[in-house]
């Protein structure tokens, strides 16, 4: 899969290089590409963004900039005739959960352009629905609070997609037993142990050294609906997303 970035803090995407994405771009599963957006901005200031028309606080990211810079990255597709998702990270779209990172991840060709100051202008997700070389453009939230830019929800998606990216992940059933898999009956995970079986005051549940594997498998279930109830009730009702 290629994933391009385009950003004005390119070393912001610079953890991609490390753990499980890092080893993935290695192992050639994954193409990362970073893109500095100023280098699209040509007046003395390189500027970026201007004030809202109809008056307002903050500042918006202008569509001249990001249309050069978008379609320098569109002209470079990983093979010929492949078609670019792109990903607008926002905290007005839809919610980035579990179903859109494995879509995402079923995509030859990410475009992630994350946004600083109050977000991008509103015409290039309009303009980029209507070009051919473009599958779609979705606009993603990561959750109910508001960051600074979209940097940060680009490294939370793309670490979220590449599990579902066959190869990435050393083990593949790691991926059916998250919590949130649909093969984990959306229940959150039991807690889990590891060695040693006693420390300090604290010794691991007995059942789980017991090696009786079906009384495992229900203890965990048990104590998956238990944290569920706990935690996040609105999975029980079916509300989560
Ligand atoms: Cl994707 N971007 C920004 N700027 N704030 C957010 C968000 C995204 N998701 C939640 N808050």
């Amino acid at each position: 899969m290629r994933i391009d970035i385009i950003t004005i803090f390119p070393e912001y995407l610079s953890p991609l290089a490390l753990s499980l994405v890092g080893k993935a771009c290695e192992a050639g599963s994954l193409d990362v590409r970073v893109h500095d957006l100023r280098e699209h901005a040509h007046d003395r200031h390189r500027t970026v963004d201007d004030s809202p028309f109809g008056g307002g606080p903050g500042m918006v990211m202008k569509p001249d900039v990001w249309g050069e810079a978008i379609d320098a990255v569109l002209s470079q597709p990983p093979a010929a005739g492949a078609r670019a998702t792109l990903v607008v990270p926002t905290p007005v779209g839809h919610r980035f959960n579990h179903a859109a990172a494995e879509g995402l991840a079923a995509q030859e060709w990410l475009v992630f352009l994350p946004a600083r100051y109050e977000g991008l202008d509103a015409r290039i997700a309009a303009h980029y629905r209507t070009r051919a070389e473009v599958t779609a453009v979705h606009e993603y939230c990561i959750g109910d609070y508001v960051l600074a830019g979209g940097e940060a929800a680009v490294l939370v998606m793309v670490e979220a997609l590449a599990r579902f990216i066959p190869g990435v992940l050393g083990n593949d059933e790691s991926v059916l037993d998250d919590s949130f898999a649909p093969g984990a009956d959306g229940l959150l995970a039991a807690p889990a142990y590891t060695r040693p079986a006693q420390w300090r005051d604290l010794s691991v549940p007995e059942v789980l050294l017991s090696g009786d594997h079906a009384r495992i498998a229900a203890w965990r279930r048990e104590q998956g609906l238990q944290a569920t109830r706990d935690y996040r009730p609105d999975l029980l009702r079916g509300e989560g997303s």
